[in-house]
């Protein structure tokens, strides 16, 4: 009798877990794409995203094949400036990083700036460092689902770093 109501209670008092419920241990995939590396952008671009408390988990440079690409930028296959884009992203190496933070999926964006960098708000790294679409010196994930994707599509495992970094203290209450 008392364990079938306290399988009751538990039942009807039993917090389930938020499904979208915000991390800290939140990843984005983050790539600073050819043009980005050709000008000379890596350190500032990695510098925006340490100053502002993300942890870097993962980095490498890499020159994508043309099947790792099409799969990364799958959802685009049918737009006209799918070749061109895939042609860019292999054009030289990428400096792809793994980052990790409370809501670092969109704040990512937020930093990144808009697709167009035209359209992209000064202060933002598209803001300031680019002017073409087709140009547009860096990716970041747009959803929590396509970050894991992507990460895996980039990233083995054992290449994802198990550290506790010396700022979360500080950084988070
Ligand atoms: P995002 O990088 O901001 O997520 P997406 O729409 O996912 O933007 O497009 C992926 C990439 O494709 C862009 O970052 C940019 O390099 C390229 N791209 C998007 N739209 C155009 C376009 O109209 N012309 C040329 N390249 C484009
Ligand atoms: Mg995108």
């Amino acid at each position: 009798m008392i364990v079938t109501l306290q399988l009751i209670f538990g039942y009807l008092f039993w917090k389930k877990p938020a499904k979208n419920k915000m991390s800290n241990t939140e990843r984005t995939f983050i790539a600073i794409k050819p043009d980005g590396v050709q000008r000379g952008l890596v350190g500032k671009i990695i510098q925006r995203f340490e100053e502002k408390g993300f942890k870097l988990v993962a980095m490498k440079m890499i020159q994508a094949s043309q099947a790792h690409l099409e799969e990364h930028y799958a959802d685009l296959s049918k737009k006209p400036f799918f070749p061109g884009l895939v042609k860019y992203m292999g054009s030289g190496p990428v400096v792809a990083m793994v980052w990790e933070g409370l809501g670092v999926v969109k704040t990512g964006r937020v930093m990144l700036g808009e697709t167009d960098p035209a359209k992209s708000l000064p202060g933002t790294i598209r803001g300031d460092y680019c002017i073409h679409v087709g140009r547009n010196i860096c990716h970041g994930s747009d959803a929590v689902d396509s970050a894991n994707k992507e990460i895996k599509l980039w990233f083995k495992d054992a290449e994802l770093s198990d550290y506790k970094s010396c700022e979360s203290d500080w950084l988070y209450e």
